[in-house]
């Protein structure tokens, strides 16, 4: 990339309800074609019509860049919505979280994590220890900003994604925002689906285990989604994390290895 990069945000609501929000980092040369892009994708979205759409450009310091390996993606298939949560549950007990903390923070996503009972435009933080839930703000919770895939990584990704039949966005940006969100100081785990009501997957991440899929963990239709970010309290200050996850620049530069589905009732 060159000296000059540009965060784009976009985010789009209706009603005052989150619809859709994209996250690039780009050169000046592709500015102009990348907010286009982001434009369209905000307008129509399979949770609605914008009503509101912002996008937000700031220049920031090359030099500033943090590089990340994508997560190891693993997808363990599951018969229905149920047996998917049970299998997040575990994968989230696996990577430390406890589970008690794990059960209520599907529970959250389930409801809707807003308070308002919709779903939220950012994340859940959440105590790993204890489920207390740690954002200042449980309506819009915190968004993870500046992060992207570098360009010369896009058609490989592509080209393993491609024979999973995961070749779509939901996968390549929940790698990005996971490989950021799991590389941060002090972070446990995440967990993730999908607000759009296409859209049934969803997913756990944890820096030991990687990017762990789950094809079923909503039913079709069901416009309530959403992620938590589990901490650990002891080993980073709040607000220090908070900062990384909304302010450090981040570029996925390697990518992880891409295996093909299991089954969940056959594991080891
Ligand atoms: N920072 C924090 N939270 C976010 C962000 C962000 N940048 N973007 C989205 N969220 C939260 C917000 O609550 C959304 O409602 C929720 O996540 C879902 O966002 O097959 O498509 O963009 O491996 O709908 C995961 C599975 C798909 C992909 C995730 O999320 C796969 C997805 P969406
Ligand atoms: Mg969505």
């Amino acid at each position: 990339m060159s000296d000059e990069i540009y965060s784009l945000r976009m985010r789009s609501s209706a009603g005052g309800e989150h619809l859709s929000g994209a996250e690039r980092l780009v050169d000046r040369s592709q500015l102009e074609m990348v907010s286009l892009e982001l434009l369209r994708r905000g307008l129509v979205h399979s949770r609605g019509q914008a009503e509101e759409l912002r996008l937000a450009v700031d220049l920031i310091p090359a030099d500033s860049l943090c590089e990340v390996t994508l997560p190891e993606l693993s997808t363990w298939l599951v018969p229905d919505v149920a047996t998917g949560r049970q299998a997040a549950v575990e994968v989230l007990v696996a990577a430390g979280v406890d589970r008690y903390a794990s059960q209520q923070a599907i529970e959250s996503l389930a409801a809707g994590a807003s308070p308002s009972g919709s779903s939220m435009r950012g994340a859940m933080l959440i105590n790993a220890r204890t489920g207390q839930r740690l954002e200042s703000d449980p309506f819009r919770g915190v968004r993870v900003s500046r992060m992207d895939l570098a360009d010369d990584q896009r058609t490989p990704l592509q080209e393993q994604l491609v024979p999973l039949g995961l070749d779509n966005s939901h996968v390549q940006e929940a790698l990005v925002l996971a490989a950021k969100v799991i590389a941060a100081p002090g972070i446990v785990a995440e967990l993730c689906w999908s607000d759009d009501p296409d859209y049934t997957a969803g997913y756990v991440a944890a820096p030991a285990l990687g990017y762990i899929r789950f094809p079923l963990l909503k039913n079709a239709g069901d416009t309530r989604g959403g992620r938590a970010f589990f901490v650990d309290l002891d080993k980073v200050e709040l607000s220090e994390l908070i900062t990384y996850l909304e302010q450090t620049p981040v570029l996925a530069t390697r990518l992880g290895l891409c295996n093909p589905p299991r089954l969940w009732s056959e594991r080891a």
